[in-house]
Formats: C-alpha cells, sequence, structure tokens
C-alpha cells in the first residue's frame, strides 16, 4: 500500500514507521504524501485511539527533508514545498484529533526534528540526535520549526539551536523540555505504547477537545480560554461524559471504547 512507510495495528494503537533507512528516513515528496495518508486514515479510524511515528532502522527517526530533491528549487518552489508540507503533514499532525506520540529512535535532524515537534509527545532513544541544520545548508526551517521549536524550548536556546546549526543529545532535549522521556533503543516503543496505553483508558471525544483547547493557545487571533470554554461545553453533549460521570457515580471504571 505504501513505498515508504510501514503501517501496524495493535490493539487501539496505530504505528506507523518511516521505511527508508539507506536514506536515514529522509522525508521525500512521496514519503509525506504517504504520511499524510497514513495519518488521516488512523485519524479517522474508529478503532485507533493513540498514532505512534518512529522511523525503521537504529539509527534514525528522520534525518530531514530529501535535500536532493530540492537542491535545484526556485525561489517560488521552496515556498511551495514548505507551504504544501506544513499544510498537508505537519499541521495537520498538530491538528489531528488523536494523540501523536513521536518516538524518536535517532537522528532527529531538520525535517526530522519538525515531525517529530508537530507530535503531541516526545520519547526519544538515548542515542538520539536532534538539531536544525538548515543554516549550514543555506536555508532555515521551513517545516514549522522556528515556531514550534521555540515553543517547546523557549526563545533563547531555539535561537542557540538554529543559528549553530548543532545537535544536541537526547539528555540534552530532556533538560531543555523538547522531549518527554529517554529510555534505551530496545524499550522505545515499550514506552511510547505504555503512554498510549494510559492515554487509551480516557475518553476520546475530551482528548480531541483537549488538543483543540491546547492548540488554540498557539493560533493568532484566537482566545484560547474561548476555545476551552466552548470545547468544554461541548462535552457535555457527548456519550463520553455521560458514562465519565456514570462511572464514577456507581464506583467503577469508564468503559468509553467500545
Ligand atoms: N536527505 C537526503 N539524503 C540523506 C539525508 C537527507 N536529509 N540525510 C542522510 N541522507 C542519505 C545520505 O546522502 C546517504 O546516502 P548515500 O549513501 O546514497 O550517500 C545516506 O543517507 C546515509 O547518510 P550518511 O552516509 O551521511 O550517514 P552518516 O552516519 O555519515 O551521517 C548524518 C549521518 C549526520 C545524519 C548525515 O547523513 C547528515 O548530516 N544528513 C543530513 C542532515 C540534514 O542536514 N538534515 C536537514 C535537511 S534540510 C531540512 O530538513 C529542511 C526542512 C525544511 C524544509 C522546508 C521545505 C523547503
Amino acid at each position: 500500500m505504501y513505498n515508504n512507510l510501514l503501517v501496524a495495528q495493535k490493539g487501539q494503537i496505530n504505528t506507523i514507521t518511516i521505511n527508508r533507512p539507506k536514506q536515514l528516513n529522509a522525508l521525500n515528496k512521496e514519503t509525506i504524501e504517504e504520511l499524510h495518508k497514513a495519518i488521516q486514515m488512523a485519524d479517522q479510524d474508529s478503532n485507533t485511539g493513540v498514532i505512534i511515528l518512529t522511523g525503521s532502522g537504529e539509527k534514525s527517526f528522520v534525518a530531514g527533508a530529501d535535500i536532493k530533491e530540492f537542491a535545484d528549487f526556485t525561489i517560488a518552489q521552496g515556498g511551495e514545498l514548505a507551504q504544501k508540507g506544513q499544510e498537508i503533514l505537519f499541521s495537520f499532525i498538530e491538528n489531528c484529533s488523536k494523540p501523536v506520540i513521536a518516538a524518536v529512535n535517532g537522528f532527529a535532524l531538520g525535517g526530522g526534528l519538525e515531525l517529530a515537534m508537530c507530535a503531541h509527545i516526545r520519547v526519544a532513544s538515548s542515542n538520539a540526535r536532534m538539531g536544525l541544520p538548515e543554516v549550514g545548508l543555506g536555508v532555515i526551517p521551513g517545516y514549522g520549526g522556528t515556531q514550534r521549536l521555540a515553543q517547546l524550548v523557549g526563545r533563547g536556546k531555539a535561537n542557540e539551536l538554529v543559528f549553530t546549526a548543532g545537535m544536541i543529545k537526547a539528555d540534552e532535549a530532556l533538560t531543555w523540555g523538547l522531549v518527554n522521556h529517554v529510555v534505551e533503543l530496545g524499550e522505545l516503543m515499550a514506552k511510547a505504547e505504555e503512554i498510549a496505553g494510559r492515554i487509551l483508558n480516557n475518553s476520546g471525544t475530551a482528548i480531541a477537545s483537549a488538543i483543540r483547547a491546547v492548540n488554540a493557545n498557539y493560533m493568532d487571533s484566537v482566545n484560547g480560554y474561548d476555545v476551552e470554554i466552548e470545547e468544554f461545553g461541548k462535552c457535555f453533549g457527548t456519550a463520553d461524559f455521560k458514562e465519565g460521570t456514570t462511572a464514577f457515580l456507581e464506583k467503577r471504571k469508564p468503559n468509553f471504547r467500545k
């Protein structure tokens, strides 16, 4: 079905593995389009509650956008590449109604770190290396990296990482707050699945509302508090709210996902 992805379903966890190990899983146009399709399908699938994104092999999550593909682009083509990529993949993931966990299993550079940063949660293996090397290539991060890195780690640290085109190790990324957890490579998927499992105990409709409310804080001309009020109110009309509150009153565990 896909040339560059492996997709596996385990219970309600949909794992998408970017599978171009010879190119260190660099994101070419086709991979970006396939990722869009795979995430859209998982988002629409009522059997999926959490999506995990990872890279194949033991070396790289994603080593960036495929440099060979855009090396001779014009100004217009460069702008279009960034615009389309942000729309169909990076912002698309951020606004996905199901939580997306990035399991960062090695290099996450340029577009690769940008991909990890648009996920809702990041877990890294201890061998992971993260950075935005774009200015060393004469470009800047174009898949939301200048915005999301500053949101996640603060402007000063983001500036340093972008301007130096440097790379940080997993433990430093943990200290910065760029990733939530660091584990050994062999434990990475288990850690991501453990977090997914804890998410899956909860209401999917409420989590979708929470994603919209949290994201609203980062949107221009949108008042996040107003979005929170609206989303909060909408929860009262859901079956999950009835089940959650009834289960509490009946002193039993809620059963949200039937
Ligand atoms: N694009 C294309 N091919 C790549 C990429 C990449 N980003 N990264 C690695 N590869 C390929 C290499 O060319 C090599 O292929 P081949 O064997 O055919 O020569 C293969 O993967 C293995 O790579 P290396 O031999 O270089 O492996 P090393 O272990 O020596 O080094 C590194 C690993 C350090 C990760 C090194 O490969 C590297 O520096 N890669 C490039 C990292 C980089 O600069 N990434 C940022 C790219 S720019 C970007 O992401 C822009 C995003 C915003 C775009 C917005 C729209 C324009």
